[in-house]
């Protein structure tokens, strides 16, 4: 697959703020700091960080047309240290709403630091993901800041922790490795929720 349109789509929260197209989402989370922006940004080839920090819409879902045929959906970052634990719960709350009743979502995106494994936020995500039968790519993030044999070693960590087939993808925005595998995998999630 290549990239060949991106629109801005709005953010939203509410389903009936939600674009009404039925196409499927694709929906990116992570920890904050995981490097979520930076590999939008990197996957869609332009800088959509504007977007993303402008005021009231961090603690949105931002929704992105790609192609014309689905959407990616950057959620909003959990596990921001300085925010409190209500309002960490209360984002937790509507992520979980989303991610639990959206009918279009063909599956999920999870980013988790590769330097730092999976945090018990990140398992309580994968937790949910896994229990309601939702497809999930797991991507290790920032593979450039630590050397080969520690990269597989967490490659093999990640997916003993979490049963799965694979092993996690690797991504570095800085070498760009990755980059054609990833969009590969959000092909056949795209391909997969269209023969459902
Ligand atoms: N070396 C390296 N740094 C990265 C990579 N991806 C993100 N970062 C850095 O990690 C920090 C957090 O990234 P950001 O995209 O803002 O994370 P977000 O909070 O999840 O959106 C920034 O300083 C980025 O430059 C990567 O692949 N390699
Ligand atoms: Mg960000």
């Amino acid at each position: 697959m290549e990239i060949r349109e991106v629109s801005f789509r709005g953010s939203a929260l509410k389903p009936s703020d939600r674009p009404q197209e039925f196409l499927p989402q694709i929906a990116v989370a992570g920890r904050s700091n995981v490097g979520k922006s930076s590999l939008l940004n990197w996957l869609l080839r332009q800088n959509l960080a504007r977007v993303a920090k402008a005021p009231g819409k961090t603690r949105m879902l931002n929704f992105f047309l790609i192609n014309q045929s689905f959407f990616l959906v950057d959620l909003p970052g959990y596990g921001y240290a300085k925010v409190g634990r209500a309002l960490q719960e209360e984002w937790g709350r509507e992520l979980g709403k989303y991610l639990s009743t959206e009918d279009r979502l063909a599956g999920v995106i999870t980013l988790v630091d590769i330097r730092h494994g999976l945090t018990e936020l990140d398992l309580g995500l994968q937790e949910m993901l896994q229990s309601q039968g939702t497809e999930r790519l797991v991507v290790l993030t920032k593979a450039d800041k630590i050397n080969r044999g520690k990269r597989a070693n967490m490659r093999l960590k990640v997916q003993n922790e979490l049963g799965l087939a694979r092993p996690p993808a690797v991504v570095s925005v800085k070498t760009g490795e990755g980059r054609k595998e990833l969009l590969a995998s959000i092909d056949e999630l795209v391909d997969r929720w269209r023969s459902r």
